[in-house]
């Protein structure tokens, strides 16, 4: 019995302990085969025998359980020691981060601004009536309104359909000039092949004294900056409206897509719709109503405003919008 116990505390395995419990206590275990023996003790022993079986029985399963619960802990600690990872090893061949290219390309805008002298100014995304809208010239109930359907929250405030309020705030807060852009996210209730309804725009304002600034001096910014982007493209300025600019216009670059090298034109192709022209951005100098609405009086501006994704996909010649909010890591991974 004392042999049995101390095989049972010095064995080495579960598998080990398995086949000892079947040597002792299986069908043709010794204590089972001395349980057996029962039938042959005579009537005035048998009580003395079971008791004594029973007891032998009992230290045998004390001993089989308490051998179990160590080898099991010595199984783990060894199965844990088999998965070690050393969080300070260096693994020169792990997935680096990337860039979004959203995040990339409002990043090339903002530093070529930066570069000109232009401040990088932030607002709210929960804005009010007055910052998104009214004193951007789209007073209550004016059809200009419908242009941007508005995402509305319980107490009138909306989520802001563009940066615009941010020239607002920085208006009212500083004092001409200005020379600032507002990145940032925008929110619009459109949700097609072509539209999403978060999406990140970069607008520009410069205002300076009365006479200063003109259409002319706009025009070259935007040439410069769309040659700067695009490379060696052709720029053109079709006449448009916006509330908050008049004049105002609409910016089309050739299409690079189908740019023919040798002779540097755009035939047209399906990216262009066949035109040859690709719509970037829009643009104009500031309506008398929004200075009015900020209180600025004798000064000349421009502003103009721009949809990040769409300069991202042109960019990288991303062809479908909705890739850009998916967090694929096949696309995300080519911006390394
Ligand atoms: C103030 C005064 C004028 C900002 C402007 C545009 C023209 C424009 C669109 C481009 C694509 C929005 O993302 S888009 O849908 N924007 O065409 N934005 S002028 O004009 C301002 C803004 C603020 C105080």
């Amino acid at each position: 019995m004392q042999d049995w116990i101390e095989k049972i505390n010095s064995s080495e395995s579960l598998e080990q302990l398995e086949q000892l419990r079947v040597d002792i206590l299986g069908k043709k275990g010794v204590l089972t085969l001395e349980f057996a023996k029962m039938k042959t003790v005579p009537n005035e022993e048998k009580k003395a025998f079971a008791q004594n079986l029973n007891t032998q029985k009992a230290s045998i399963n004390e001993a089989l359980e308490s051998q179990k619960t160590i080898l099991m802990a010595k199984a783990l600690e060894l199965q844990l020691e088999a998965e070690r990872i050393d969080v300070t090893k260096f693994t020169p061949n792990l997935n680096h981060a990337a860039t979004h290219p959203v995040a990339d390309t409002m990043a090339q805008i903002t530093s070529y601004f930066q570069n000109l002298n232009f401040s990088v100014e932030e607002g709210p995304l929960v804005e009010d009536d007055f910052h998104n809208f009214e004193a951007l010239n789209l007073p209550k109930y004016h059809p200009a309104r419908d242009m941007q359907d508005t995402f509305y929250c319980n107490d009138g405030a909306v989520l802001r359909t563009h940066t615009s309020p941010v020239q607002i705030r920085t208006m009212m807060s500083q004092k001409p000039p200005i020379r600032m852009i507002a990145p940032g996210t925008v929110f619009r209730k459109d949700f097609d092949i072509t539209h999403t309804p978060m999406f990140h725009q970069i607008e520009g304002l410069v205002i300076e004294k009365e006479g200063v600034v003109s259409f002319a001096n706009l025009k070259f910014v935007m040439e410069e900056f769309l040659t700067h982007m695009f490379g060696d493209v052709e720029v053109r300025f079709r006449p448009s409206f916006f509330p908050f600019t008049e004049p105002s216009a609409e910016v089309d670059i050739s299409c690079i897509f189908c740019k023919d090298e040798s002779t540097g034109k755009s035939s047209g192709c399906r990216v262009c719709s066949h035109t040859g022209w690709l719509e970037v951005l829009g643009c104009g100098i500031v309506d008398e109503n929004v200075f009015k609405a900020v209180g600025y009086e004798k000064v000349s501006g421009y502003a103009f405003g721009l949809g990040i994704e769409r300069f991202a996909m042109l960019i990288h010649k991303i062809g479908d919008l909705r890739s850009l909010f998916e967090s694929d890591i096949r696309l995300l991974g080519q911006f390394r």
